[in-house]
């Protein structure tokens, strides 16, 4: 899938959006095409990636077909994503997912396999305790699992630097084994494509 696939998607789910065709959330990306793609680049059919309410572009980078992922939008389970056969899962609950995702490590390391798995986290959770013990357990246990800190420098409409008091994050600029950190600008709100929809 390339930039320009990713963007027409993202463009025809906001237009869905705005023309009230979906009657629930969405979380746009925008301005981290480049960005995922790369990472993706290590990511293999048989590793398994977790995500939060904003997890299209995973879904169609880790192999979704495209109307697969537009159904689920259009259905309203933007916000959790799940297509296991593809290996991808997804929560909207802050934090939710690393816990899991860990545990997911953790069976693959048990098992001998050889899979990895790629969690993808905004820069807010990645502040939370839940982030914090997450990434310390699996580094210290050596797991095969890969943090992804996307810093879009807000937390719905909060200033995560602001909210902390701490103008450099706790893994800003990040790149080792373990954790991966980029940051973007979106165009976008955090929910919705601009336009005020009544559900
Ligand atoms: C446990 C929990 N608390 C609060 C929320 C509401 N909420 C949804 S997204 C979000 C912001 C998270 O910010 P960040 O991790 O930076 O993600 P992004 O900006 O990429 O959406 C919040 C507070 C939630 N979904 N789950």
């Amino acid at each position: 899938m390339t930039k320009e696939e990713l963007i027409a998607f993202e463009d025809e789910i906001a237009t869905l959006f705005n023309s009230g065709k979906i009657r629930a959330p969405v979380h746009l990306y925008s301005g981290n095409e480049d960005q995922i793609i790369d990472i993706f680049r290590k990511i293999r059919s048989q590793d398994w990636v977790f995500s939060s309410w904003r997890s299209h572009y995973q879904c169609l980078l880790k192999g979704v077909p495209g109307n697969l992922v537009r159904d689920e939008i259009l259905a309203g389970r933007s916000i959790s994503l799940c297509f296991p056969e593809y290996r991808i899962y997804s929560s909207a609950i802050v934090g939710g997912v690393l816990p899991i995702a860990v545990g997911a490590a953790m069976a693959i390391q048990r098992n001998g396999e050889a899979a990895r798995v790629y969690c993808f986290m905004g820069e807010m959770t990645a502040e939370t305790g839940i982030a914090h013990e997450s990434i310390k357990y699996s580094r210290n246990h050596r797991l095969p699992i890969h943090f992804i800190v996307e810093d879009n420098e807000k937390s719905v409409c909060t200033d995560t630097r602001e909210a902390w008091r701490q103008p450099r994050l706790s893994f800003e600029d990040r790149e080792d084994e373990y954790v991966s950190y980029y940051r973007y600008q979106t165009k976008y709100p955090h929910a919705g494509a601009g336009v005020r929809v009544q559900f």
